[in-house]
């Protein structure tokens, strides 16, 4: 009873959150709803769908680094640390860092896991799938937005590193990338460590490829947005009458997705708020940044970290970087 009470408290609670986003947002000039929207239930298994297109490439890029490059990654840590505590930040369903833990194992005295997601379910599954692959490894689940999650991450004696992994930095434009560092600095010790998977910057239409896929997920996975606020801010999009439109710029690496209405039309929610578009006003909806190496450098100078090594996947297209704070 107290434990469906809370979950229900929380759905209320999440929800009136995303109403006041999405009125801000409708409400600008440009319009602008944020990506962590599109993750509900539908949208977690559309991002599963993407996961597996042939033109989505970032998954696999990733798991090379991961399969290839863990063991380098916890040996060179435990040369400064024997006990280790991984705190990952959108942990999801554990899959792929089971991985990562079971091949830092070896090189540890003690290892603590710490995975911190939005999503329940992703948690259990996530707890399945580390006890599992690593039964030395203690595990401690915490459910939550990581940014308050984060904050409230105990002091340890151990050595630390934290995860932050999927290219979801690419999520972040980088004056607020560098926002995001220092926040996560708020929490190292000067021989703690921070490791971010980047995609970097290659050819223009490989990317924008990526976030158009010939089958139609990446716009199925947008048009779930406008599906969201009709279930659950009572609104009347009809997605018919509205397209997905990604694009990508070289110049400055980002791809960007937008929602773009069909026809001049009005919307209108449970509430009474009611928003006007224009004949094929867009809405803003996500940037998947592109990273140069001199965006990546200017991130660590400006949170102040150091560089301390770097991880390639085969064709190089795809970078986990271990930052380090400066001493
Ligand atoms: C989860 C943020 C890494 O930007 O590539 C995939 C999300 N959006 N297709 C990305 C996404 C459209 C993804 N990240």
């Amino acid at each position: 009873m107290d434990f469906l009470w809370n979950k229900t408290c929380k759905k209320v609670i999440e929800m009136q959150e995303f109403f006041e986003h999405v009125k801000k947002g409708l409400s600008k000039s440009p319009k602008k709803i944020a990506s962590r929207y599109f993750y509900d239930a539908k949208g977690d298994a559309l991002f599963q769908q993407i996961m597996q297109l042939e033109e989505y490439y970032l998954p696999r890029c990733e798991m090379q680094i991961i399969e290839n490059k863990s063991e380098q990654i916890g040996q060179d840590i435990s040369a400064v640390h024997s006990n280790l505590q991984v705190v990952e930040l959108g942990a999801g369903d554990g899959t792929k860092t089971k991985h990562l833990i079971k091949q830092f194992e070896p090189h540890f005295d003690s290892l603590e896991y710490v995975a911190m997601d939005i999503s329940d379910n992703a948690l259990s599954i996530n707890k399945k799938e580390i006890s599992s692959e690593a039964e030395q490894v203690k595990y401690i689940g915490v459910a939550g937005n990581y940014f308050d999650t984060y904050k409230s991450l105990p002091s340890t004696s151990d050595g630390r590193l934290v995860l932050f992994l999927g290219a979801n930095i690419g999520n972040y434009p980088t004056p607020d990338a560098i926002g995001f560092f220092r926040f996560i600095q708020s929490k190292l010790k000067e021989e703690d460590y921070f490791l971010v998977a980047f995609d970097l910057v290659k050819h223009p239409r490989k990317i924008l490829a990526a976030y158009d896929d010939s089958q139609g997920i990446t716009k199925q996975f947008n048009l779930n947005l406008l599906e969201r606020m009709n279930r659950e801010l009572g609104a009347n999009f009809n997605i018919h009458q509205f397209d997905h439109f990604p694009f990508y710029d070289p110049l400055t690496g980002i791809a960007s997705s937008q929602i773009v209405s069909l026809k001049k039309q009005t919307v209108e929610f449970s509430d009474g708020f009611s928003v006007c578009f224009d004949l094929f006003e867009a809405v803003h909806t996500e940037v998947s940044k592109k990273f140069f190496w001199s965006d990546i450098e200017e991130i660590a100078n400006k949170s102040k970290m150091d560089i301390a090594q770097t991880y390639y996947n085969a064709n190089k297209g795809y970078t986990f970087v271990l930052f380090r704070p400066q001493g």
